[in-house]
């Protein structure tokens, strides 16, 4: 290949080596690779040793978003692969930088979002000899247990297959948060240009198609046609698939019921009259055959038992059978039995099941449809009721019901959502069009993925976002508003500001002059955050204050913060898991 033996650059560009010989170096070969992969955008933080990087790949022509805490690029870079099915790059320094990123990566994989995050790190010798180098760590080491898979690049010769390898693990398969080890030392090796570009891969069908077996589908299929009340609960899998037209079309062939899981909401419009969502725990205990479509049967599904599932206690099944749709084998029996496990990408399974059910498909019973339209209907009665208070101060569901009407007004708008109560009242008033429109707290139910998620999707989208945020929640990440202002992105933050963790209520019990845990400043201005940086801030205390602000947000697509005043007695501590707290004995 006529490489020459791999040097430290002493400049930062080093174009010749002295033998005349044209050269590149290792910042070039990773931008050169990750542009050859349509990397079009990395999220990160600059300082050694990627400051340079981060110009040079700017310079290079990619899209560099800087952040101010690695944990909201690294969740920037996470929420970009599940809207774009290509991982997202974070970048970050060693250790500390590492480390701040690497709860993105794990987070990542716990959702099956690609994400690569690639860190600078230092000094291998001193590093491995604990000899104390500038923020030193075995970050690979580190990485693995959390990441999907972790890789470190030694050598400039193979930054080509590296990137290639931390592609595909992000990507195939279920995807997941990958780690990328780039020492200091790689970035300055220099190595003969044109061998240099020879030893890039541009990755050929970096998520395989993943076709389930025939007999599988048949399986599958003889199960739903023979059911009385069939369900399909799609997950944020089925929304990462793309696969939207397959999947409504299934849902429409068939008219089989379906319950949307959060981040599933809109793939078809919540106002479907087969969406089952307002007759929820109705419809979980009393189905016979349920679908799942790249949803897993974890603690959002209850295990798929117990009482949810008409079980008579927590550890007992329902009657219940399952098909389940996933790319990964091992999700099949996970938690209860898997009847039909259709293994298999899931446009290819919906596919075959679409050409297996034929023409002919039966409606379910009508019986089983009418029940669930009475439930679904007595529901949404009560709810829309409950939405027409006007109370004073504004509770969840009166401000709600503001942010309901301009998400139906404005239904490529992107929903940002976290927090407790500001969560699940927001998941389950706030009716979505499209897919891929509702972005979350996710599988662990994590505060800090806000901002991140809301500049991502901006960036990625060029859609309104509109970020619903919990005071709390909104903490974790706020900083980025500079960010937001930066960038000038049209994100509209509303923080449900109600003085504190879950509520503002509680009372330090011996007295004392500092307040209890779950308290924050009373009457707090998170509206003059935003101000500091150019953007916009409301205080907003009345519904009429709130439409108003967020009206005029979207149509100035200007960065926009609003300080929504919420009752601080209107929460309940933790949402709708309260009983996932555990409750000590001892009074
Ligand atoms: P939710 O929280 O919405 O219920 P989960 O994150 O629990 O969803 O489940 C998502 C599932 O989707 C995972 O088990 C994952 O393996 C699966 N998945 C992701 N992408 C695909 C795909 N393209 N085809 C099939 N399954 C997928
Ligand atoms: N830390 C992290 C990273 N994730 C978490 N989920 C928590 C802490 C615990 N937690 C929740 O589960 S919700 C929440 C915390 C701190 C905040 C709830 O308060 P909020 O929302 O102001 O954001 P509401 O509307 O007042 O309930």
């Amino acid at each position: 290949m006529g490489t020459v033996e791999p040097q430290v650059a002493s400049g930062q560009d080093a174009k010749m080596a002295s033998s005349g010989q044209e050269v590149t170096d290792g910042f070039h070969l990773v931008i050169d690779a990750l542009k050859l992969n349509g990397i079009d955008t990395i999220f990160g933080l600059p300082g050694i040793p990627i400051t340079d990087f981060t110009r040079m790949a700017q310079a290079a022509g990619l899209r560099v978003i800087s952040f101010r805490h690695e944990q909201n690029a690294g969740n920037a870079a996470a929420i970009a692969g599940f809207l774009t099915q290509k991982p997202g790059i974070c970048l970050t320094v060693s250790a500390p930088g590492f480390l701040n990123g690497l709860t993105a990566v794990a987070n990542a994989t716990t959702n099956c979002f690609p994400m690569i995050l690639i860190s600078g790190s230092s000094e291998r010798e001193i590093v491995d000899l604990q000899q104390g180098d500038y923020e030193e760590m075995d970050q690979l080491a580190i990485a693995k247990p959390l990441a999907k898979a972790a890789f470190r690049v030694l050598h400039a010769a193979d930054i080509g297959v590296g990137v290639a390898r931390a592609i595909r693990a992000a990507v195939s398969g279920r995807p997941g948060g990958v780690y990328l080890d780039l020492p200091a030392k790689l970035f300055a090796q220099t190595i003969d240009a044109e061998a240099g570009k020879k030893s890039l891969i541009k990755v050929v069908d970096p998520a395989p198609k993943q076709i389930p077996g025939a007999d599988a589908v048949k399986r599958a299929v003889d199960l739903l046609e023979g059911a009385t009340k069939p369900l399909i609960v799609l997950g944020k899998g089925a929304a990462y698939a793309q696969a939207d037209a397959e999947i409504r079309s299934f849902i429409e062939k068939t008219g089989i019921p379906y319950l949307p899981m959060s981040m599933a909401k809109g793939l078809l419009p919540d106002t479907h009259e087969q969406c089952a969502a307002a007759a929820r725990s109705y419809v979980l205990a009393e189905a016979d055959v349920v679908m799942l479509v790249g949803a897993r049967l974890n603690w959002l599904l209850s295990h798929g038992k117990g009482k949810t599932w008409g079980g008579k206690d927590h550890k007992a099944w329902g009657n219940q059978k399952f098909v389940q749709i996933d790319i990964s084998p091992q999700e099949m029996d996970s938690n209860v039995r898997i009847d039909a496990p259709l293994v298999g990408d899931i446009g290819s399974c919906v596919s075959a099941l679409l050409a297996g059910i034929g023409s002919n498909g039966s409606k379910p019973p009508a019986d089983w449809l009418r029940a669930i339209a009475e439930r679904k209907n007595k529901n949404l009665a009560k709810m829309a009721e409950t939405l027409a208070r006007d109370p004073t101060p504004m509770n969840f569901h009166s401000a709600l019901a503001v942010v309901r009407d301009i998400v139906k007004a404005n239904p490529d708008a992107i929903l940002v959502n976290e927090g407790a109560n500001a969560l699940d009242f927001t998941r389950s008033i706030v009716d979505m069009y499209e897919p891929r429109k509702r972005l979350d707290v996710g599988t662990w139910g994590i505060m800090g993925i806000g901002m991140g998620f809301a500049v991502a999707a901006a960036v990625v989208s060029r859609h309104p976002v509109i970020a619903i945020e919990g005071d709390s929640a909104f903490g974790f990440s706020g900083m980025e508003v500079e960010t937001i202002c930066r960038y000038d992105l049209p994100v509209c933050v509303v923080v449900f500001n109600n003085n504190g963790v879950y509520r503002g209520t509680d009372v330090n019990p011996t007295g004392g002059p500092d307040v209890a845990p779950t308290v924050f400043v009373k009457g707090a201005r998170y509206d003059k955050l935003i101000e500091a940086f150019g953007g916009v801030g409301v205080h907003a205390a009345t519904p009429a204050e709130l439409r108003k602000a967020m009206e005029e947000a979207i149509r100035s697509r200007k960065p926009t913060l609003i300080n929504a005043v919420i009752d601080e007695t209107a929460g309940t501590e933790s949402g709708r898991i309260t009983s996932l707290n555990p409750s000590a004995k001892k009074k």
